[in-house]
């Protein structure tokens, strides 16, 4: 009987799961039945925008998490497909921030080539996996939203591929219950405009926090305040941004601060972070970690050592992702046609343990980048992967970091050199501070 393997989600991970399959196929392999769940009704994930918060069409959390107005916040240099150039895809190369529908539009164009939307079951919610020892399989239950059908299949193997930037963090602060105006977390956040005229609180010091507070400057917000829990983002912020330490407490529209200063806002922005949460796992197949480079308990970074059965794509923070997914995926799928062994337990337990170990002594940033970089690196040795030049691209991640030193309102108006095709991006031919229309036609007309 042919094997069957579960894919959990169709976002930029899941997709690249799907893709490795697709080109062992195309190369003549024979490969598994392979069966896409995905709770939303397109594929993309987190790019797939909606307008929706709270509970989506279904009745479902919503899983997007990105914004109106969102672009990219690193160098699509540093994302680029081995197998599939943003200069294949548009017929040109591209500037180097592309925003939200450009990245979409990119991703969608591989899968649309490898034509593999037929392997997913779209408004399909995976409600529970359980693995059944003495069959040596897995049962998935799956809500079938479009029938309202609740039904089981069995699978040999199952790839959780549902993301980890989806169930907001949110902690509460003294105060909260009486706020005199609006409480949202990132998760819940849309459109910047809502904000202008307006003082917001951003509360984080991360990649959120940043680019909310950076997207309600550019929309009109009368001033933005920032605070941080362990250190501040430290750059050179325009006039009307304030950078504070921890939030204290909130009186009616005022929030304190740690250094007892304080501030009246009209809104509280929580870019707090997200939580791993897998809902339809049981214990023991549940990954339990942190958003962290070294992630627990899996070998490689991405088979779950408690069942080397399971595995996961792209639970790791990011500083690398498209690119590491793929990796990711084109290991796995070599382990599932058994091209690629896995070593005894005790082994696979030690090379978590060093992961975390070499994550310990990274120091900067660029440590951060260089470990990622050379994750991809190690994972793409060992399959068909199309090779790519990995420094290229960590170059275009130290210059990314440089350049949001020198100007954290500037930085997008930067270019950098393709690692897969060795071409320089053209400037954008506007701003990106007076770049107000964020769609593909507006950006495409380089
Ligand atoms: P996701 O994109 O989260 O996809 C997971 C999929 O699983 C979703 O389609 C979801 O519907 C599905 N799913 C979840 N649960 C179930 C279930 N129970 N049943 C069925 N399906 C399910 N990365 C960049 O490279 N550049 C950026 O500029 C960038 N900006 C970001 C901005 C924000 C605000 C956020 C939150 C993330 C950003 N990222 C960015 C990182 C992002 O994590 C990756 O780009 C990418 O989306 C991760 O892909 P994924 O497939 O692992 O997860
Ligand atoms: P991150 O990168 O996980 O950052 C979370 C931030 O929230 C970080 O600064 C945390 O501070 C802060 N945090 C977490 N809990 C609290 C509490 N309780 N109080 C105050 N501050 C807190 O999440 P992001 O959403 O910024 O980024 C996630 C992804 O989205 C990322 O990959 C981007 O590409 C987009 P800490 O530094 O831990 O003290």
């Amino acid at each position: 009987m042919t094997k069957r393997v579960a894919v959990i989600g169709a976002g930029p991970s899941g997709l690249a799961q799907l893709r490795a399959f697709q080109s062992a196929a195309q190369k003549g392999a024979e490969i598994p039945e392979i069966v896409c769940f995905e709770k939303q009704s397109n594929w993309g994930g987190l790019w797939n925008y909606t307008w929706r918060t709270g509970v989506d069409e279904n009745g479902e959390p919503v899983h997007c998490s990105m914004y109106r107005y969102l672009w990219s916040n690193g160098p699509k240099e540093g994302l680029e497909f081995a197998d599939y150039s943003f200069e294949e895809h548009f017929g040109k190369q591209i500037a180097s921030y592309p925003p939200r529908a450009v990245l979409f539009d990119y991703i969608e164009g591989r899968v649309k080539k490898a034509d593999v939307r037929k392997w997913i079951r779209f408004s399909s919610v995976i409600r529970w996996v359980e693995y059944d020892a003495d069959k040596g399989d897995f049962e998935i239950t799956v809500h079938d939203m479009e029938n309202d059908r609740v039904y089981k299949e069995r699978f040999d193997n199952v790839i959780v591929a549902s993301g980890h930037f989806s169930s907001p963090n949110v902690p509460e602060y003294p105060g909260f219950a009486q706020f005199n105006g609006r409480i949202i977390h990132a998760h819940d956040f849309r459109d910047a405009r809502e904000f202008s005229g307006k003082d917001v609180l951003v509360v984080g010091a991360s990649y959120s926090a940043e680019d909310i507070g950076s997207q309600c400057w550019k929309y009109g917000a009368k001033s933005i305040t920032s605070c941080y829990r362990s250190a501040p983002m430290g750059f050179d912020w325009p006039e009307n941004w304030d950078e504070k330490p921890a939030l204290e407490k909130v009186e009616g529209k005022t929030v304190y601060f740690k250094d007892g200063t304080t501030k009246d806002v009209d809104a509280i922005i929580l870019c707090t972070g997200y939580k791993h949460y897998f809902p339809f796992l049981p214990d023991d197949l549940r990954l339990k970690t942190a958003n962290v480079l070294a992630t627990a308990d899996l070998y490689k970074g991405v088979v779950y050592n408690p069942n080397p059965k399971m595995f996961y794509l792209g639970m790791q923070d990011q500083w690398y992702t498209f690119n590491m997914f793929d990796a990711q995926a084109w290991y796995v799928r070599d382990i599932i046609l058994g091209r690629i062994d896995l070593p005894d337990a005790a082994t696979m337990a030690a090379d978590v343990e060093a992961r975390v170990a070499a994550e310990a002594k990274n120091e900067t940033d660029n440590d951060c980048i260089v470990y990622q970089g050379e994750y991809v690196k190690e994972l793409i040795a060992d399959t068909d992967y199309p090779s790519f030049d990995v420094d290229a691209a960590n170059e275009a991640f130290f210059q990314w970091k440089k350049h949001k030193k020198q100007g954290i309102m500037t930085f997008r108006n930067n270019a950098y050199v393709s690692p897969i095709t060795g071409t320089l991006a053209p400037a954008h031919h506007t701003p990106w501070k007076d770049a107000l229309d964020d769609s593909m036609d507006a950006y495409l007309q380089n």
